[in-house]
């Protein structure tokens, strides 16, 4: 508890390859958690409808080309900029379900050629670190038998395969793996009692920071 008497709000993360149902089930979860009376919020990264944000849109949709280097800086500069807010949340003692966070950061830049682990670690670094990431995982073949990926960029399967042996080497003990090859009505049973489980059991003030 804060000074004025209230637990912090609970941080949790969303993550995994494209086509996986991140977005589907971060949104049921918000629902739930606060149709159960835990107020909860939904974000997510990249947040396009910020100035770097737009920057980045256009570089997904491939309108605009840029560095590896600059748009990497460019997503960890999005979640920077938007920290002073989920600090503010969390102090309320209201929880987040964040749909992609600094992993998907290292995940996909390190999936490009040149492009080191432990250089793309650097620009998160100091951001706090989740109470809880639920990392829905598929093989990129089950992924793509969802309909196929988009036309943004990163979407291909040799290109995902890379990201997700990334994914697993970031792995530390706030996160579960969830096979999410279940039907949507399935896997939101598994993850509500993930959550519930972390909102509940929420105890230090602080938040630990990445990495
Ligand atoms: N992505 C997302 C990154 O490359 N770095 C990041 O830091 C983040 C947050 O953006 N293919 C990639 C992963 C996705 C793409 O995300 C857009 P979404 O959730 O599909 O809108």
């Amino acid at each position: 508890e804060n000074k004025e008497g209230v637990k912090r709000g609970t941080l949790m993360v969303m993550e995994g390859c494209d086509r996986t149902g991140k977005t589907t089930q971060a949104k049921q979860l918000v629902e739930f958690l606060n149709s159960a009376g835990k107020h909860t919020v939904f974000m997510r990264f990249p947040e396009r409808s910020t100035h770097i944000g737009g920057i980045i849109d256009k570089y997904l949709s491939n309108k605009q080309e840029l560095d590896d280097r600059a748009i990497h800086l460019l997503f960890s500069a999005n979640r920077w900029e938007l920290l002073p807010e989920i600090q503010k949340v969390l102090k309320s003692g209201t929880n987040i379900i964040i749909d992609r966070y600094a992993y998907s950061g290292v995940a996909f830049s390190a999936a490009k050629p040149g492009m080191s682990l432990e250089w793309c670690k650097g620009s998160d670094a100091g951001l706090p670190r989740p109470d809880l990431v639920l990392f829905l995982d598929l093989t990129p073949e089950q992924a793509l038998s969802r309909g196929g990926y988009g036309t943004e960029r990163y979407e291909s399967q040799k290109f995902q395969e890379r990201v997700r042996e990334n994914y697993h080497s970031l792995k530390d003990n706030s996160w579960k793996v969830i096979d999410a090859d279940r039907t949507i009505e399935k896997l939101q049973e598994v993850l509500r009692t993930e959550v519930l489980n972390a909102v509940n059991s929420v105890k230090q003030e602080e938040l630990p920071i990445l990495w």
